[in-house]
């Protein structure tokens, strides 16, 4: 058998996803995630322009013979456009093999090495106040797990923090389309200051440690925006707190940054959401300066390459942390928890629920119990798309926000 047709859809059921669907000469479809925030189109063009023709024939059964000739076959190598085309072509292969094999995916990995996947939700409020109801809200549905992102005063609009009201936050999405709804046409702006953030987060995780005690596992992005020495002393003022990870402190290119870091505290270190391949990781792995992988799997060349990243980390005794934000398609997130599923060292998954909209257009089949997610057992990644249901949505174009110090200096955001 072999592959007879390769689809590329953008649909936008509130947000925009990019889907690939391959189908054999038999009839068999596999899906895979190629959505990159902000950049969609040009991972569609370099599937439909540059890969899609190059697929028709080949042996659908040649899964690591396919990633070969993606990853080396064309010259230029590696890159979130690229290493997203090559991962939703992965994840559909992997599809029709589970698919044609009768089982979930996670069998084929290897089978469960657990009875369900621990995740962690998102907590944000503005203040500490709807913080903690956020908090109390996550812990009444059985969440064990949670990151928590607040305003900074003095600051407006920052990331990870929703702009909604008291409750549960289920809805931070950073992606912005036009106020109206429609395409954007350009990003927003953010304020931001580090001194602000680095003398107000201490005292919000020793209120949190507080009100909820020990056992709450608490996580929390810094999104890039500290300088070494800065991830230094903010990871040794919250040790006290002993977070389950400090997410992202540093700018994601700057592997050795994490040396100061390390040096100076025991709080886990975890990064790599903007990693596209093993090699982003190398120098992190190989000395041991972080203790979570945050790769997605549709950004990190598919399940292929993410199952011999996480075999790589596990001999540094380092555990998985897939990203798993709005931005990563049901698809994507079935292929994490199959991987979650099967791996040895997984740590812990991220959780952000899609919207209405979005599970209207794609179906699933994962399951979330008591703050545990199971991925199914129907056969394949138990995830397809409704594709006339998709094409009610166009594209929109949504831009992520743009991040500048006080004084105007464009900064990491
Ligand atoms: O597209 C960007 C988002 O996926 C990212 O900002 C979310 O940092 C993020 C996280 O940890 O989920
Ligand atoms: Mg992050």
């Amino acid at each position: 058998m072999s592959i007879e047709s390769v689809d590329v859809s953008v649909t936008s059921p509130g947000r925009n996803f990019v889907t690939l669907k391959i189908t054999t000469s038999d009839g068999v479809v596999g899906w895979g995630d190629a959505t990159l925030n902000g950049r969609e189109l040009a991972v569609a063009s370099y599937l439909s322009d540059h890969i899609a023709s190059t697929l028709i024939g080949r042996d659908e059964d040649r899964i690591e013979d396919t990633w070969q000739y993606l990853y080396r076959g064309p010259y230029w190598r590696r890159g979130p456009v690229t290493m997203a085309a090559i991962a939703a072509v992965d994840m559909a292969l992997w599809d029709i093999k589970a698919k044609k094999a009768g089982m979930p995916l996670y069998q084929l990995l290897g089978g469960a090495s657990r009875s369900g996947v621990r995740v962690y939700a998102h907590a944000s409020g503005t203040d500490y106040q709807a913080l903690a109801n956020a908090i109390t809200g996550y812990q009444e549905l059985g969440f064990t797990a949670v990151r928590v992102q607040t305003g900074v005063p003095g600051l407006g609009q920052i990331y990870g923090v929703s702009a909604a009201g008291p409750g549960v936050r289920y809805d931070y999405e950073p992606a912005k389309r036009a106020a109206d709804g429609r395409a954007a046409t350009a990003p927003t702006e953010e304020t931001w200051d580090t001194n602000a953030y680095l003398a107000h987060m201490p005292g919000v995780f020793d209120r949190i440690r507080q009100d909820f005690g020990t056992d709450l596992r608490i996580l929390h992005d810094g999104h890039h925006r500290m300088s070494p020495i800065e991830a230094a002393r903010f990871a040794k003022d919250i040790e006290p707190y002993k977070l389950f990870w400090l997410e992202d402190c540093t700018p994601g290119e700057d592997q050795t940054a994490l040396r100061l870091v390390r040096q100076h505290s025991t709080t886990p270190l975890a990064i790599g959401e903007v990693f596209n391949t093993v090699y982003d990781y190398q120098t992190l792995i190989t000395e041991r300066l972080i203790d979570y992988v945050r790769s997605a799997v549709t950004h990190t060349g598919g399940i292929t390459a993410m199952k011999k990243l996480l075999d790589f980390a596990a001999i540094y005794g380092i555990r998985s942390g897939i990203h798993g934000p709005t931005d990563i398609s049901p698809i994507g997130m079935a292929a994490a928890l199959h991987l979650d599923m099967a791996i040895h060292n997984f740590g812990i998954q991220e959780y952000m629920p899609h919207n209405e909209a979005t599970l209207n257009v794609f179906q699933t089949s994962y399951t979330l119990d008591n703050g545990f997610l199971h991925p199914g057992d129907e056969p394949g990644l138990g995830v397809s798309l409704d594709e006339e249901a998709a094409a009610g949505h166009e594209y929109t174009k949504a831009y992520l926000p743009v991040n500048r110090l006080i004084d105007g200096t464009v900064h990491d955001w």
